[in-house]
């Protein structure tokens, strides 16, 4: 008898774990794969989605092709050409890929006169031994690769620039120089005298990074960003959205994170990596974000920018600053694509308009 009732709860307990592992992967089926946008990209969200869903095809394809979307939509014109005019009026593009299961990368800044860059740094992914090519020199490679040069200059862009430079070429990067650059264009040469050490911070029309990070349906995880970078910005500047760890970063054995939002400031604390770190120790994808926002705050409390987060169990999560909301895209078996927003700590009206001085 007491054998019998022992076999019994055996069984009961097989029971129970059949039906736990069931839940489980039910659970697990209905997270992945999975994506996570940031801002509120529709199109590229839907892309991506189609392409890791329906299509069944790998993380890198869902990233590449939501980007790619998002770089000929000109999304909120952040993205791809015809935006952001550099200080000569010429847009250049910021982009990076990254491989999770090899810990490989591709990344291309300031790349000139090539549109479709996502994809020129799924080249330097698949067909280099680098990580970030630049410049005049990153185009050369993508023409070699097939890719078409071509100005990235609109009618649109030009009168940006020309609007720039008729207001005395405000706001603009330059610090301790002469003449005074808060009231006149260039050319600067450098003074001893050090200005006001405040910052320039966000505007409406200058946050807006494209970050995808994906877990396809075969568990790989990969991120991915695109950008024309920053308004105005002196010739050569790269952001942070091209530099692994920065711009995004992804490891199988944990998650991915990207950030968008003032790359200058955000790239010299490597936010993504900090949030891929904070949930291999345990955070769940939120607090792993809002550390990384964190940690740039303690330095300069109104930076604007924000941070999103994927485990490898498919929770998602993110966290901002400087602006009033931030708004991300996810989509999952049980959600399909959908829209989420959080508020952002320290948000200033005053500081958030174009050309203030924070
Ligand atoms: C940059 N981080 O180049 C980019 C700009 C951006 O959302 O994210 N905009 O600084």
């Amino acid at each position: 008898m007491k054998l019998v009732s022992f076999v019994e709860i055996l069984l009961l307990l097989e029971a129970c774990s059949l039906v736990y592992a069931v839940n489980n992967s039910d659970n697990l089926s209905s997270n992945f794969p999975v994506i996570v946008i940031t801002w509120n990209y529709k199109d590229a969200t839907e892309k991506a989605w189609d392409v890791i869903y329906n299509q069944n095809r790998s993380a890198l394809d869902a990233i590449e092709e939501g980007c790619s979307l998002c770089e000929a939509q000109r999304c909120r014109k952040t993205v791809g050409f015809g935006g952001s005019p550099d200080e000569a009026g010429e847009t250049t593009l910021d982009a990076i890929i990254m491989d999770g299961v090899a810990m490989d990368v591709g990344g291309v800044g300031g790349l000139r006169n090539v549109k479709n860059a996502i994809s020129v740094a799924r080249k330097v992914l698949e067909h280099t031994k680098h990580s970030l090519l630049g410049g005049d020199l990153a185009t050369d490679f993508a023409v070699n690769m097939g890719f078409k040069k071509e100005s990235l200059q609109t009618d649109e862009s030009q009168a940006m620039w020309k609007q720039w430079k008729a207001n005395k070429c405000q706001r603009n990067f330059w610090k301790n120089v002469i003449p005074d650059p808060t009231t006149s264009c260039g050319p600067y040469r450098a003074s001893d005298v050090k200005d006001d050490e405040s910052t320039p911070v966000g505007s409406e029309e200058n946050h807006d990074t494209i970050g995808v990070l994906a877990i396809d349906s075969k568990g790989h995880t990969a991120a991915g960003t695109s950008t024309n970078g920053a308004n105005h910005k002196i010739p050569g500047r790269i952001g942070d959205s091209p530099i692994a760890g920065a711009g995004a970063y992804a490891d199988q054995d944990v998650g991915a994170a990207a950030g968008t939002g003032d790359g200058d400031i955000m790239m010299r604390f490597l936010p993504s990596f900090l949030a891929v770190e904070e949930m291999r120790y345990g955070a769940t994808p939120s607090a792993a974000a809002k550390t990384a926002i964190n940690r740039i705050v303690q330095h300069y409390p109104n930076f604007f920018g924000g941070v999103i987060a994927l485990n490898r169990k498919g929770e998602y999560g993110a966290a901002c600053n400087g602006m009033p909301f931030f708004p991300y895209y996810v989509a999952n078996p049980t959600l399909g694509p959908k829209l989420f927003s959080i508020q952002c700590s320290n948000f200033n009206p005053e500081c958030y308009k174009e050309g203030k001085i924070c």
